[in-house]
């Protein structure tokens, strides 16, 4: 299998590809992280959503991880989830929401950088945590494109839909302040 080297490259295999061969196109990601930095920013506490590409069938973020920041346990809008581990090491959760609201842990696995993972609705909800020492960077490939989900409230046992927004479109920070 060829390596991609560009993200130029990578979006342009991934647009041209039958939906069953676009996993095969993630898995010959070889970027430099070099490539990235231009699409990143960042947030103290916090992590920032980075739009690298949006069209129709599929959108590319760039997710810029401070220390120790971990998500919501979330869901996908019942679409493809696919992360790459641009830099650093996440932990991901994966739980299952039973009959009286309250979430199982299922499993637990760290992605370190270079792997690749998916996810979608019918396996559950997740969350994902920064567990490097430093800041970390992930890819994430949503097919189609999410502008919300559902987040459990841990406190109240039910979930809530919330938007997603950018942080920043095209390596253009967006003004507004977002989450
Ligand atoms: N779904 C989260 C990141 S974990 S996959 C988001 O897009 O903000
Ligand atoms: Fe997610």
């Amino acid at each position: 299998m060829n390596p991609i080297t560009s993200i130029e490259q990578l979006i342009e295999c991934f647009d041209d590809a039958e939906p069953s061969e676009q996993v095969s196109v993630l898995k010959r990601i070889d970027i430099s992280l070099n490539d990235f930095e231009k699409y990143a920013t960042w947030i103290e506490g916090g992590y920032t959503r980075n739009c690298i590409t949006r069209k129709e069938d599929f959108e590319f973020i760039l997710l810029c991880w401070d220390r120790n920041v971990e998500t919501s346990i979330h869901d996908h809008s019942g679409q493809h989830c696919w992360v790459y581990q641009i830099d650093g090491t996440v932990e991901e959760k994966r739980f299952d929401l039973s009959s009286i609201n309250e979430v199982e842990l299922k499993n637990h696995m760290k992605i370190k950088k270079g792997e690749l993972t998916y996810m979608h609705d019918h396996m559950g909800f997740h969350s994902i945590k920064n567990i490097s020492e430093t800041k970390a960077m992930t890819l994430h490939i949503y097919a189609s494109p999410i502008d919300s989900c559902q987040i459990y409230d841990q406190e109240k046992k039910h979930l809530k839909k919330i938007n997603l927004e950018y942080h920043s479109l095209n390596g253009k920070a967006i003004a507004e302040e977002v989450n």
